[in-house]
């Protein structure tokens, strides 16, 4: 038990015996991070209703129960940044009965059981808040993302997720019960579209959507996610870092404009393009060089292939233009691809020629080049599969 003021850093636990057991208590004002508590299938921290100064805090932590946290906090607040929650015995990840709890940043996960990301149950209690933000939820068919209870005798419940990201969820929003409740999914992406059973809330949805978030393995939204740069600013009083503890508002896709990304991690910057140069007035002359008499050779392009440190490599039997793609493997074998992630055109002469290829993060690509000479003359396209560390 963390009363008013402590703090635990660097704790495990582990409840996982038959043995009754109690779980972690935190009271307002105590904070616990970087720890690691699994409470199998019991509640794994209770957040008190003991009066305290400020938030309690649970940082940087892995919490896993049945809810992996349960708030009591009726009037105060409890705030979780960049946890991995993962929850078990059909209950929801975070609950909380009364007083405001806040998630930030943070990994929920539910699959194989049947419970919400956030419930917020107002039951007898005066009001109950639960608030995901930049949140990312492992569900499954049975599975919801927020949840809001009241009866007619308590107070209002809330639940409400934004910049957040629902996969595999059977429902995007509940509410039960005959009290005052609202919902709220403001630029949520579900994926796949899931239904919401409202009826009798206040319900928003604003600037939701359903779209494949192409999130890497660690969570990442992949080159091209509709993810990247799509949250809103940053406000005062949130948190300023994603789930892995670096920097959000990164400019994750080249437009020179650093945004939040949706979602619990943050794709990394990439270098903003330059404008692209002005195109020539109308009525400028346009001059093309003359074709070489006849020439009706086809340049050839050989031996194209892309190193892992981004460097493409060919030959060429004879001057000409070369236009090279690089598009991102959409899985192992790269039968299909994602958007172009760079091209680059150049005009070289015979031989062996090498191009480095600047800005491409890692993973597997299929370089494409193609070729043509002066006389417009085209050869035969080549592509190669290459990983980039
Ligand atoms: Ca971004
Ligand atoms: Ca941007």
């Amino acid at each position: 038990m963390l009363s008013e003021g402590a703090t635990a850093d660097h704790v495990r636990a582990a409840l996982t015996g038959d043995y009754p057991a109690k779980p972690f208590v935190l009271d307002p004002g105590a904070h616990l991070s970087h720890a690691d508590i699994d409470a199998g299938r019991r509640a794994a921290v209770i957040v008190s209703d003991i009066a305290g100064a400020g938030p309690a805090t649970i940082t940087d932590s892995y919490v896993r129960g049945g809810p992996a946290l349960l708030g009591f906090h009726t009037g105060q607040t409890a705030l979780l940044q960049r946890d991995k929650l993962v929850a078990t015995g059909d209950q929801d990840a975070v609950l909380t009965f009364g007083g405001t709890t806040i998630v930030e940043d943070s990994v929920i996960d539910l699959r194989g059981e049947n419970g919400a990301a956030l419930g917020a149950i107002a039951n007898m209690s005066a009001a109950a808040t639960v608030e995901g933000r930049h949140v990312t939820v492992l569900g499954d068919a049975n599975t919801t993302g927020a949840t809001a209870y009241s009866s007619s005798q308590g107070g209002p419940a809330k639940a409400t997720l934004s910049d957040s990201v629902l996969l595999g969820v059977g429902r995007r929003a509940e509410r039960t019960g005959d009290g005052t409740a609202t919902l709220a999914m403001t630029r949520v992406d579900t994926w796949p579209a899931a239904p919401d059973s409202v009826a009798g809330a206040a319900f928003t949805h604003d600037g939701a959507f359903s779209a494949d978030p192409l999130l890497e393995p660690d969570l990442m939204p992949d080159a091209g996610s509709r993810l990247i740069d799509a949250a809103a600013p940053i406000g005062p009083d949130e948190s300023a870092t994603g789930f892995y503890g670096t920097a959000r508002a990164l400019d994750g896709d080249g437009s020179c404009d650093a945004r939040p990304d949706i979602g619990a991690v943050e794709a990394p910057a990439v270098a903003c393009a330059p404008p692209s140069p002005p195109t020539a007035p109308p009525g400028a002359p346009n001059i093309q060089p003359a074709p070489q008499a006849g020439d009706a050779t086809a340049p050839v392009l050989s031996h194209l292939r892309l190193s892992t440190k981004r460097v493409a490599r060919f030959e060429l039997s004879e001057r000409a233009t070369v236009k090279l793609t690089l598009r991102r493997c959409a899985n192992r074998a790269c039968t299909c691809t994602r958007r172009t992630v760079r091209a680059r055109t150049l005009t070289a002469d015979a031989g062996a020629r090498h191009v480095r290829l600047r800005r491409v993060p890692p993973g597997r690509y299929l370089l494409r080049a193609t070729v043509v000479d002066a006389a417009g003359n085209r050869g035969i396209a080549r592509a190669t599969k290459a990983r980039v560390a």
